[in-house]
């Protein structure tokens, strides 16, 4: 295992993480982008299996949040505000009257400090911010380390810790776009995606959530017995339609796991999360022609995992919150694992 260094254009550092298999991980101190991960395919062969840019300056402005660490709270928040204990909270909007992804103070744009770790079987990275009190509006001294682990089982760790000295909202994620089939060779359409999930967000024109749990049994939403994006993505489903013709929805998981295969590659990718749910986005608003390491950007280059409570829960009682009081340990964890078939 090792972990080597390297200054970018713009003098953040990037840190690639190796394991014994040649698995390898790259991120950046600036927003913990991950900018690379090379995973093998069935026949062994490593290949990128996220969606990066290839001018590194293009990081600064990341208006897809590629790879990007996301919070303090990922999702849309309505109207940028939210009420606690019976006190209103005015946050910047950055979405037309709506708070997207933390906002203009979001943790995508922030420069972590870093401090690297190795044990027998594991090598990783903890990274740290401190986010002030009314920090784009948000309450509490939030103090936050993200950890990012690669071990020797093809398994990439993202564990999220986070402290406030007031109450206040938290939810943080990982904003990469996969694609499984290896360094841009295909869309994901041809990807299928297993989970247990019995209900979806139901959103609004927005993409705003309006607050109802739609059932997914007999949608595009069932992804029990698995089923390929394209479904979704060529459906006349409402719901679909309303995301930009595919998926951009938060799934309520039952057990946290989320299978994703790609038959081409043979890559099959494990996600498992003690967050209530994830939000599944196909990259159905992705500005296209962009250069990206490996080719350019189209509708459905990508498909990201979003695993994360729903901010919507601060506008409707039926999830599960995303308060944090005063002293309390937040404490999230999504583990990334790869295998083949
Ligand atoms: C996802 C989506 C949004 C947005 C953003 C870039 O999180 O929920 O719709 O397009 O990514």
């Amino acid at each position: 295992m090792q972990l080597t260094t390297r200054k970018t254009v713009n003098q953040w550092t990037e840190y690639t993480l190796t394991n014994d298999h040649d698995m390898s991980v790259s991120f950046l101190d600036f927003g913990g982008i991950i900018t690379k991960m090379m995973v093998p395919n069935r026949e062994g062969k490593l290949e990128n299996i996220v969606l990066s840019y290839e001018d590194y300056k293009q990081y600064e402005d990341n208006p897809n949040y590629f790879g990007a660490l996301i919070g303090r709270v990922a999702g849309r928040i309505e109207k940028a505000s939210f009420e606690l204990d019976g006190k209103e909270y005015l946050l910047i909007p950055n979405e037309g009257k709506h708070h997207l992804h933390g906002g203009t103070t979001g943790f995508h744009q922030v420069l972590w400090e870093t401090k690297p770790f190795q044990t027998e079987n594991e090598i990783g990275m903890k990274l740290f911010h401190s986010s002030p009190d009314n920090d784009g509006g948000y309450p509490g001294n939030l103090d936050v380390t993200v950890k990012y682990t690669l071990t020797n089982d093809n398994e990439f760790i993202i564990d999220y810790e986070a402290v406030s000295d007031q109450k206040t909202i938290i939810s943080l994620t990982n904003h990469t776009y996969f694609n499984l089939s290896g360094n841009l060779k295909d869309t994901v359409e041809q990807h299928v995606v297993m989970m247990d999930c019995e209900e979806v967000l139901e959103l609004d024109h927005e993409l705003i959530p309006t607050g109802k749990l739609m059932e997914v049994k007999g949608t595009p939403f069932d992804f029990s017995q698995g089923r390929t994006l394209a479904e979704g993505i060529q459906s006349e489903h409402p719901q679909n339609i309303i995301a930009g013709n595919g998926y951009d929805h938060y799934f309520l998981l039952n057990d946290g796991t989320i299978v994703v295969k790609d038959e081409s590659s043979g890559r099959v990718m494990k996600v498992k999360t003690n967050q209530p749910g994830v939000v599944m986005y196909t990259s159905n608003t992705l500005e296209e022609g962009l250069q990206l390491q490996g080719g350019i950007s189209k509708q459905y280059s990508g498909v990201c995992f979003e695993t994360q409570g729903s901010p919507a829960s601060l506008h409707h009682t039926v999830l599960p919150e995303i308060t944090l009081q005063a002293g309390e340990k937040y404490q999230k964890q999504t583990i990334f694992s790869f295998q083949n078939e």
